[in-house]
């Protein structure tokens, strides 16, 4: 089948193979979706070229992006716009915050730790979609990734979580500023999957072993799962929803 033809989508966020940029790439690709992959880090632009041509996905275009820069943000969509013109949505998989804050104590976060992850993984959604809606003149739909420790404290998870609800808001608020453009926006909660950015969550490993005892589906997740349901956000079968998170994590978080 091919439920993702005809659409244009950008990617940002695929550091490595592990990347969940990556798994919801490979879902898209799968249905037939045009692609633009935007990187970070030079590192990062080496490891998209190899993943690209391993896999035999030929990209529309790559661009750099900081999302930490307004003027790497305008930047970036303006070449999108001038070399592929309208785009149909965005996958916003992008976070980053200080590994010294993701142990010990929540009360001990620092203002440039709080601030730095505030920015990086939450006011970025909405730079993203600010740039993003001036190549969306046909509506479209905007994905970000999130996590449980968002509305539940989840040790270490510390300044993240933080910024994760302020996340989640952000979608709310979008979705309401950006629907009568006929721009939906949602989130995706995923359960822990080894990344390269999971890496910096300290007791990580015990964070897996509890979803898989007590999750209701006895297993964790991985990049798969989460493509294709980012890929069911970004494709006309969601068209009434917005504002939502919906949440892939094997049921974790139903359990009390
Ligand atoms: O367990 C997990 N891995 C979960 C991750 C569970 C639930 C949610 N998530 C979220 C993360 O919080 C993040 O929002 O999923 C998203 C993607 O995370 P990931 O796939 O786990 O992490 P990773 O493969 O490390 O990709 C993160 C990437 C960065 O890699 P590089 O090496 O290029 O910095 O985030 C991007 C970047 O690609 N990134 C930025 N991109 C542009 N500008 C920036 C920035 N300033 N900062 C980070």
């Amino acid at each position: 089948s091919e439920l993702m033809k005809n659409k244009i989508i950008v990617v940002m966020g695929v550091a490595n193979e592990r990347s969940i940029a990556w798994g919801i790439a490979q879902s898209l690709h799968k249905q037939g979706a045009k692609l633009i992959f935007t990187y970070r880090k030079e590192r990062s632009f080496e490891k998209l070229k190899s993943l690209l041509e391993k896999e035999d996905v030929k990209p529309l275009l790559t661009v750099a992006c900081d999302v930490l820069d307004d003027q790497s943000l305008e930047q970036a969509f303006s070449t999108i716009k001038e070399e592929v013109g309208t785009i149909h949505g965005v996958v916003h998989s992008v976070a980053f915050a200080d590994k010294d804050e993701l142990k010990g104590e929540y009360v001990d976060t620092s203002r440039e730790g709080y601030l730095l992850a505030q920015n990086s993984s939450a006011f970025s959604l909405v730079a993203v979609a600010r740039e993003a809606k001036k190549c969306m003149d046909q509506g479209g739909s905007i994905v970000t990734q999130t996590y449980i420790g968002s509305v539940r404290v989840v040790k270490n998870y510390n300044v993240m979580g933080v910024a994760k609800a302020a996340l989640e808001a952000n979608v709310r608020y979008l979705a309401e500023d950006l629907g009568k453009y006929g721009i939906r926006v949602n989130a995706v909660s995923a359960g822990p999957i080894r990344t390269l950015a999971a890496k910096g969550v300290s007791g990580f490993n015990q964070i897996m072993s509890k979803i898989e005892e007590n999750a209701p589906l006895r297993k964790n997740v991985d990049q798969g799962e989460v493509g294709d349901a980012t890929m069911f956000l970004l494709s006309d079968l969601s068209r009434g929803v917005t504002g939502d998170i919906i949440h892939v994590d094997a049921g974790y978080h139903i359990m009390g």
